[in-house]
């Protein structure tokens, strides 16, 4: 065994993975509950689905369960995408389902690395590449490179889709909206930011509100909520599952 044998195989199998994703079908900003079911079930279903994620770990919002206490509930309508990515869940007496959380994080990467999805951490979204009215890509750079405020210029890569994934921050959304003379498809033409906590409309709204809000630019998960001016939920994923698997079949349909 020799090093350079393994560092050149790093190497070569990192930029060759690269390099297949430079262009793509969809490219998913965030590995969040909810870009990792839209990811898994269109790369099941053949499409190239390219899922970038800032952070060194995917899983965004679903490790720390809710207060760091780490079980995080699902809605009976959500189970099904539990068992297609064969995740254990258990009743409560409720009527809820309860899930390990982190078995929740870990078998939706893994399923959806299984189905075909690429995911690549550690890289930021910090631009959208925008031509004739609309989104054609994504400017992409190393989170490290970006945390350090180094000035290194960034690369891009181009999609018949882009997907905000991003949680809370609803960043891409954020970013286009700033740097572009745009209307999105909102009432007011610009993001409505999210509401105070109350969890049933809240469900019910990130699934509705799962939709494109400009030309090549559709948005899933916590993010319809910051754009569309919904209330945040809490602790129960159902509405991220569903949110992910609803942008799949929307996406599905454009793309084929
Ligand atoms: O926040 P997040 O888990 O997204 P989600 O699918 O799920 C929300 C829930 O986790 C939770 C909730 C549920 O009940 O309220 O909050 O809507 O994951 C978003 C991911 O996007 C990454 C971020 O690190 C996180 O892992 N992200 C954010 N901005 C960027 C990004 C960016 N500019 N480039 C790349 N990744």
């Amino acid at each position: 065994m020799k090093e350079i044998d393994i560092t050149r195989a790093i190497i070569n199998f990192h930029f060759r993975a690269l390099l297949d994703n430079i262009q793509t079908d969809v490219v998913i900003v965030g590995a969040g509950p909810s870009g990792l079911v839209a990811g898994g079930y269109l790369a099941r279903d053949g499409f190239k689905v390219t899922i970038l994620e800032k952070r060194l770990s995917p899983g965004g919002g679903i490790w720390g369960g809710g207060m760091g206490f780490k079980y995080a509930a699902v809605q009976e309508e959500a189970t099904h995408i539990l068992q297609d990515f064969d995740i254990q869940f258990e009743k409560d007496e409720s009527g809820l389902y309860i899930v390990d959380s982190l078995e929740l994080a870990s078998g939706l990467i893994h399923g959806a690395i299984q189905m075909g999805a690429h995911i690549f951490n550690l890289v930021t979204v910090e631009d959208l590449v925008v031509r004739e009215s609309r989104v054609v890509g994504v400017v992409i750079n190393n989170t490290f490179a970006l945390m350090e405020g180094f000035p290194i210029d960034p690369l891009t890569i181009k999609a018949k889709v882009v997907v905000d994934a991003t949680g809370h921050e609803h960043d891409v959304v954020a970013t286009l909206s700033r740097k572009n003379d745009v209307k999105l498809n909102t009432p007011t033409g610009k993001p409505l930011g999210e509401r105070s906590l109350f969890s049933e409309p809240a469900e019910k709204g990130v699934v509705e509100n799962t939709k494109e809000v400009y030309p090549g630019l559709f948005v899933c998960g916590m993010a319809t909520a910051a754009v569309f001016g919904y209330y945040r939920m809490g602790p129960i994923f159902g509405g991220m599952l569903l949110s992910g698997e609803r942008l799949a079949k929307i996406l599905k349909k454009k793309l084929s």
